[in-house]
């Protein structure tokens, strides 16, 4: 019960040997508001067929994993009726047992890419390290360090505190790529002004540091930073004060634990009218398309 059940055309191309990009899905049901997170869960999945890869969206359908969903699966996630677990490293036993919904995070989604076989993997943001005192830090940074797997994302968003992330993930050995940008993108905002020294300009060049790396025989994950496209991107100042006002609500409603990042993100696209929104859909959109570029140049070095 508790091993892979794969959507055929996903298991058709992993035995070929063709691309595929994995897709999560906390952001489909608690990362994007109904309706437009099911819209985008399509548009993902179209993204990465018109750039040459298999789309392989990730969860937990009734207890049962599934790399690739149908449909109906996809709506079922999407459309607040079902309850859907939140499902980090942590959640797999409770939620198969169960038989429950879920929804992999970045760790999740990562841990079930990696046994499918799959190495590529598109999202929006990672977790990282929380500001204040309290000691929250994203499952998805250990996962990172772990679980041999490349993640496309627009960076982190300033709810987060992005330097220690940084320093975590330098710490504990995950290469940041910075995807035509020196600098770590910010999510909402190109860049969050943090120099990274990996760049890389094609997905050739990225495929290559990828490849060589995990050819070195390092087991952990690499991160591709890709910056939101300019005409989507938010402006800096604005954002910041949206993000302070959510933070703030948060603190004073002891918001805590898995629904702090869910909390923040439905608060940010309320305060900000939402532009948050907007630049969400558009970032997550890039990535899909850089991840599949990827996953091909990937392929590509594996056989010719
Ligand atoms: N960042 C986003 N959108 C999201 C998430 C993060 O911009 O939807 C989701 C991802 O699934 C990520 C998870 O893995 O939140 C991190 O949750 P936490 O901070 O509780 O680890
Ligand atoms: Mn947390």
């Amino acid at each position: 019960m508790s091993q892979l059940k794969f959507a055929p055309e996903v298991a058709e191309a992993l035995h070929e040997g063709r691309p595929v990009v994995a897709l999560e899905s906390t952001v489909i049901s608690h990362g994007l508001p109904w309706p437009e997170n099911l819209a985008l869960a399509a548009k993902l999945e179209g993204l990465v067929r018109e750039h040459g890869a298999t789309p392989a969206t990730i969860a937990i359908i009734a207890g049962q994993p599934k790399v690739g969903l149908s449909a109906n699966e996809l709506e079922q996630l999407a459309d607040g009726k079902t309850p859907v677990m939140k499902i980090s490293r942590r959640d797999f036993g409770v939620a198969i047992a169960r038989k429950a919904y879920g929804a992999t995070t970045v760790a999740a989604t990562m841990i079930m890419a990696h046994k499918a076989g799959i190495a590529v993997f598109a999202t929006g943001g990672i977790g990282g390290v929380h500001l204040g005192a309290a000691m929250d830090i994203s499952a998805d940074l250990p996962e990172l360090s772990q679980t041999p797997v490349a993640v496309v994302c627009a960076g982190a968003k300033s709810i987060l505190d992005l330097p220690r992330t940084l320093e975590w993930l330098e710490t504990f050995g995950v290469p940041v790529i910075g995807y035509r940008t020196s600098e770590f993108p910010a999510f909402y905002i190109p860049s969050s002004g943090l120099k990274l020294e990996a760049r890389a300009d094609s997905p050739t060049e990225a495929a290559a540091m990828i490849d060589a790396h995990w050819g070195f025989g390092l087991q952990s994950g690499v991160l591709v930073t890709v910056p939101v496209p300019t005409e989507s991107a938010m402006d800096a100042d604005k954002v910041q004060r949206d993000i302070a006002q959510a933070l703030h609500e948060a603190d004073t409603q002891k918001i805590s634990g898995k629904e702090t990042t869910p909390f923040l993100l439905g608060r940010l696209v309320e305060i900000s009218g939402g532009e948050t929104l907007r630049a969400n859909l558009a970032l997550l959109e890039q990535n899909a398309v850089v991840a599949a570029q990827i996953a091909v140049e990937l392929a590509n070095r594996k056989t010719g």
